[in-house]
């Protein structure tokens, strides 16, 4: 089998121009309090934010197919999917550029963030299938890769660099077995990157075994951004020390240090009873018990054309979250969401979306 890296194919960095954005409308109510409603609110109000600098697309099941059309703008387009939640960035596929511009994708296995080991459901073969329909759809060529993981596991600078966090990445329930070479080997081909920067561990208590998108991302080939807490007594403290260390001394892809920008780890937050007793009880994996931490990070964002879609908590440090960014993106409009809903979900705005790149109208 072909792979990306073989066919002159590699995965821009978010911040290249985008085609669009795909998302999921959420509906499964192990997941989401009271039915889901909150939740659509919160990702109607992403799906705006985004639509006002590039075209978004939602995709729902047939059952929700009318609730979500009816409640989208208009210039969103709805098209039926079935899929068993609602996490794009993980079941979407990771877009590629070919060599003469021509618009690819990745097709990772999913199995539901650890499958039978501590996986959040099952079944998650709706998931799994939804990357191939989307380049199905666009009519772009699929690499289906032969490794579990997810696009949140991943962050490229588009210049040969792939940043990933060895909690998740190298977790014995993705790829039993794998070693990091074989990993290493796996993101080369598939990404066509040639520079792995291994983190540590990832947001203490985040449910995806640390997504590196929760804790750190590329703002431009050469700079991170690092979610940050400076409380000793903070689980994370210790996590984003040990990140910042090894970040401190890699290389990129093309022999630069980086600089690391920290942001400021939002105020701590715990599901109320409330908020706990609106989730349906499963047998699933996913825990939403009153009082557990939730693992928020405001470096969950999304860079749309021209603008940051970040996430706001409602607490004190949204304010400061809003100075990093816009002196990060000047030339960006900063635009934060109400985004509490989809932290109770589990992930946050960046977890939510996938972004298709711009390709060469040519080809
Ligand atoms: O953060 C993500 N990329 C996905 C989170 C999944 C949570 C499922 N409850």
């Amino acid at each position: 089998m072909t792979t990306p890296r073989a066919a002159g194919f590699h995965m821009p960095a978010e911040w290249a121009p985008h085609a669009g954005c795909w998302m999921i409308w959420p509906e499964r109510p192990d997941n989401w309090r009271l039915g889901a409603k909150p939740a659509q609110a919160a990702f109607i109000a992403v799906a705006s934010a985004i639509a006002r600098f590039e075209p978004v697309t939602m995709l729902a099941s047939a059952r929700q197919y009318e609730n979500a059309r009816a409640t989208l703008p208009p210039e969103i387009r709805v098209l039926e999917m079935s899929s068993n939640d609602s996490w794009c960035r993980d079941v979407g596929p990771s877009f590629l550029r070919g060599p003469n511009g021509e618009l690819g994708g990745v097709d990772w296995i999913f199995n539901a963030w650890g499958g039978l080991k501590g996986g959040l459901y099952f079944p998650w073969d709706l998931d799994d299938q939804i990357a191939g329909k989307i380049l199905g759809l666009e009519r772009a060529r699929r690499f289906r890769a032969p490794r579990v993981l997810e696009g949140g596991a991943i962050h490229v600078d588009g210049e040969g660099t792939v940043l990933v966090a060895e909690q998740c990445v190298l977790n014995e329930n993705r790829n039993e077995g794998i070693t990091r070479a074989a990993m290493e080997a796996m993101l080369r081909d598939y990404l066509g990157v040639s520079q792995i920067i291994w983190l540590g561990n990832g947001v203490p208590g985040d449910e995806t075994d640390g997504h590196v998108d929760n804790l750190a991302c590329f703002v431009t080939p050469g700079k991170v951004l690092l979610s940050w807490c400076d409380d000793p007594a903070d689980p994370h403290h210790a996590v984003s020390r040990d990140a910042e260390a090894r970040l401190k001394v890699a290389r990129d892809a093309k022999g630069r240090a980086l600089e690391v920008v920290r942001m400021p780890m939002p105020t701590p937050m715990f599901i109320t009873a409330e908020e706990a007793a609106g989730v349906d009880a499963t047998l699933s994996g996913m825990n939403r018990a009153a009082g557990e931490r939730l693992a928020a990070s405001y470096v969950n964002f999304y860079i749309a054309n021209g603008a940051i879609i970040a996430p706001a908590f409602g607490v004190e440090t949204d304010a400061a979250a809003h100075g990093v960014l816009a002196r990060l993106f000047p030339e960006r409009e900063i635009v934060m969401v109400p985004a509490r809903e989809i932290l109770l979900g589990g992930g946050n705005i960046h977890c939510i979306t996938q972004q298709q790149p711009k390709i060469n109208d040519k080809v």
